[in-house]
């Protein structure tokens, strides 16, 4: 059986925390404003019983460092020592010029026992309009989180992206989703981001849903490359930070096609079994094996794929991968995209291991989805249900 080193070659680095990510721990506040009556403080909390350094960054909405004024002095970035059990807070001043952006915190480990949290308020004449909390937040690929429009009762939502450039330094299309109470897609928005760029958004104006009347349901945010978001809703004249969950709103993309089975063998690039675009499939995953789909996408379809082990019995842990090119091609030969292992739901939610996919195709091109198991084992119990979104 033919393998090309194509579809085998990233099998095993591509799962589980990037070599990169090891070496220290990255977080972000995704919104920051200071001056003109806006201010902030940052704690950052030792849990150790070792004293621990912490890094932290300010940048502006383009991805530029910017200088502000704290407690610790001016500067676009500041280090200090945190004793074992021991606070830092760093104070932003609320005069001056309005600067706004993001914040960036780096641990030297990569299991850091440092946490942090951000308030940040608006004042104006010696009354505080808003104080909101907001916890540090990680590198994530996917968020989902409760949305309100109310237009008598004065409720609105927005949401703050940042996408620092640590993160990746290419620009990305992120793949903004509504979805109704019932669970239906609404509307959906992919909004192009500049590595390093902050972008801060009502709801129901540009670029996201413009003319958005009332509204209650979700909105799922999907980024390749990993993002940070903070949503706010405001309540009349007042603010309040939303929670937000890490992962997605997976049963919003379910499938509804009649299932297709997987035909074998479809192991690589050359022998990949070709779907016509939206297709349900259901496979099976024997000890070492890897199934290959192949299809023809255009720049600009939004691709969806979950890898699901929920509605079959299974013991699979998928992976999925996403590659591009033409197989035995010199000048476009097929190479790796992006992928997914685990789709950030917490194991009590979801089915732990399973896979969420979501991207805005890049070229015309053929695109191959492979989809193995985590361990390369396999067998009759490895089954999977393989949701695959093409629009
Ligand atoms: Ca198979
Ligand atoms: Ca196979
Ligand atoms: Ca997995």
């Amino acid at each position: 059986m033919k393998r090309s080193l194509g579809l085998i070659f990233l099998f095993f680095l591509t799962s589980g925390i990037p070599a990169f990510a090891q070496l220290f721990r990255e977080v972000v506040f995704p919104r920051f404003v200071s001056g003109d009556g806006w201010s902030s403080e940052f704690f950052f909390s030792n849990h150790a019983l070792s004293n621990q350094t912490v890094y932290v960054y300010f940048y502006d909405k383009d991805g530029n460092i910017q200088s502000v004024d704290t407690n610790l002095g001016s500067g676009t970035h500041f280090t200090f020592q945190l004793k074992a059990g021991g606070t830092q807070v760093i104070d932003i001043d609320s005069t001056g010029d309005l600067k706004e952006g993001y914040v960036v915190a780096k641990y030297p480990t990569y299991y850091s026992p440092i946490t942090a949290s951000q308030v940040y308020r608006y004042e104006a004449n010696g009354v505080v309009q808003v104080e909101v909390g907001v916890s540090q937040q990680e590198f994530g690929q996917h968020f989902s989180f409760a949305v309100e429009k109310n237009i008598e009762k004065r409720i609105y939502t927005a949401i703050s992206f940042s996408k620092p450039a640590s993160f990746s330094i290419n620009s990305e299309y992120i793949i903004v989703t509504l979805i109704d109470t019932e669970g239906t897609i609404q509307a959906t928005k992919t909004l192009l981001m500049k590595a390093g760029e902050h972008i801060v958004s009502y709801i129901d104006q540009e670029p996201l849903f413009s003319g958005l009347g009332d509204f209650r349901g979700s909105i799922n945010i999907s980024s390749v490359s990993g993002i940070a978001v903070l949503i706010l809703r405001q309540d009349k004249n007042a603010f309040g930070a939303v929670p937000t969950d890490r992962g997605p709103m997976v049963g919003a993309f379910k499938s509804t096609l009649p299932a297709v089975q997987e035909v074998e063998p479809n192991n690589n690039e050359y022998d990949a079994h070709a779907i016509p675009g939206s297709t349900l499939i259901t496979g099976n995953i024997t000890v070492g094996d890897l199934d290959a789909f192949m299809f023809t996408g255009k720049a600009g379809d939004i691709l969806t794929i979950i890898a699901d082990t929920s509605q079959v019995v299974s013991d699979l842990d998928p992976v999925i991968e996403l590659y591009r090119g033409q197989p035995g091609s010199q000048s476009n030969p097929v190479a790796y995209i992006a992928g997914n292992d685990q789709n950030g739901l917490e194991p009590a939610t979801y089915n732990l291991g399973d896979a969420f996919f979501q991207m805005v195709l890049p070229e015309d091109d053929t695109y191959f989805i492979s989809i193995y198991d985590y361990y390369q084992s396999g067998g009759t119990n490895y089954n999977y249900m393989l949701h695959v979104s093409i629009q």
